[in-house]
């Protein structure tokens, strides 16, 4: 069955590793790479040995990459692209490296891809890309040429993505704020969830920066799984091609966020304020009815999410 190999890019990170073990799970062989930048070696435990799953460590900017891995593995025929810089601020400060690993070598994935005649390609994108835009919700084509984005982490996926859906092969999925179990919560520029969770669990202070009314739309990380094997037609109706926002289409308050935390780990430590991050949005809401019209249907509701994530990470910490 030769449609069924994949190559996860980012397989070790957050989302990837999900995705490389539902993958697994489905039945798929999975060419999984990473280079352990942000990736975790544990993320990959529950598959690393699975004899369907095929690791190499390596970086996505090595030129001859995908056709290196079709000799290896004749069957591969998908691509699942989620290796990345992931950090914001440190995009903010290596910006070259920046667009050297998250927009080149992204569109030459993409072009090798296709002259490979591969069969299927879905992006990471992200809300980055929306950059300052404010008009909520915010729908795919509020990300323009014009748009100004706040970071060369967020020019990079707003180029990429729009290479993508200009060549009218595969799919970008714009992901708004992703949060569950395996989301690192150790450093500063980790998800707020994992964050809040980690120090509720620890029975610690949370720290909000500004009034805490802020919203961000979160999205459950086997709702963004799940958006991934639609994109590629593994459900639904065949690979979609072009830009979808990925999530749940609603807004929850950081402060919300913190009371749930403290509630679920019950911890009764304080909730503190501080000033505003810089450049933080106020508000983020995405409109999800282009990927809505494909069948997606966010199903797991944010304080179920938040519980799954926190029996997690008390597992984590029961094995420490
Ligand atoms: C998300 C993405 C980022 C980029 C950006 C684009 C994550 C982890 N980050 O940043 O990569 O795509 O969206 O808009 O998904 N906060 C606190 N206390 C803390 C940590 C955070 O109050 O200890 C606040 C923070 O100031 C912000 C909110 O929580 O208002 C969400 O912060 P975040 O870093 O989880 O995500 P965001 O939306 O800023």
């Amino acid at each position: 069955m030769p449609e069924r190999t994949c190559l996860v890019t980012g397989c070790a990170g957050f989302v990837g590793s999900h995705l490389a073990e539902r993958l697994l799970a489905l039945g798929h062989v999975v060419v999984g790479v990473d280079n352990f930048f942000s990736g975790r070696r544990r993320n990959m435990a529950s598959f690393a040995g699975n004899p369907d799953f095929h690791f190499h460590e390596c970086s996505i900017t090595e030129p001859d990459l995908l056709p290196r891995l079709r000799d290896e593995h004749p069957n591969l025929s998908q691509v699942y692209h989620l290796a990345a810089i992931v950090s914001v601020p440190y995009s903010m400060e290596h910006e070259q490296e920046t667009m050297t690993v998250n927009w080149e070598a992204t569109r030459t994935l993409h072009d090798q891809a296709r002259e490979l005649d591969f069969g299927k390609f879905v992006f990471a994108g992200s809300a980055a890309e929306y950059g300052d835009a404010t008009a909520l919700p915010l729908k795919e084509e509020h990300a323009t040429d014009e748009t100004r984005q706040l970071s060369p982490y967020g020019r990079a996926k707003f180029l990429s993505s729009r290479h993508i859906a200009e060549g009218g092969f595969g799919a970008s999925l714009r992901c708004f704020n992703i949060f569950g179990p395996r989301q690192d919560p150790s450093s500063p520029y980790s998800g707020v969830v994992s964050i809040f969770m980690n120090r509720s669990i620890a029975h610690q202070p949370i720290l909000i920066y500004g009034d805490g009314t802020q919203t961000r739309d979160f999205v459950y990380v086997s709702d963004v799984v799940n958006a991934y094997l639609l994109a590629a037609g593994i459900t639904g109706e065949g690979q979609l091609s072009g830009i979808y926002n990925v999530a749940r289409g609603e807004e929850t308050s950081i402060v919300g966020i913190a009371m749930q935390a403290r509630a679920i780990a019950g911890s009764t430590a304080p909730i503190d304020f501080t000033l505003p991050r810089p450049g933080d949005i106020h508000r983020s809401l995405a409109d999800i009815s282009r990927l809505r019209a494909h069948g997606y249907a966010p199903q797991v509701e944010i304080n179920h999410g938040l519980r799954q994530t926190m029996a997690e990470l008390q597992r984590e910490a029961e094995e420490k």
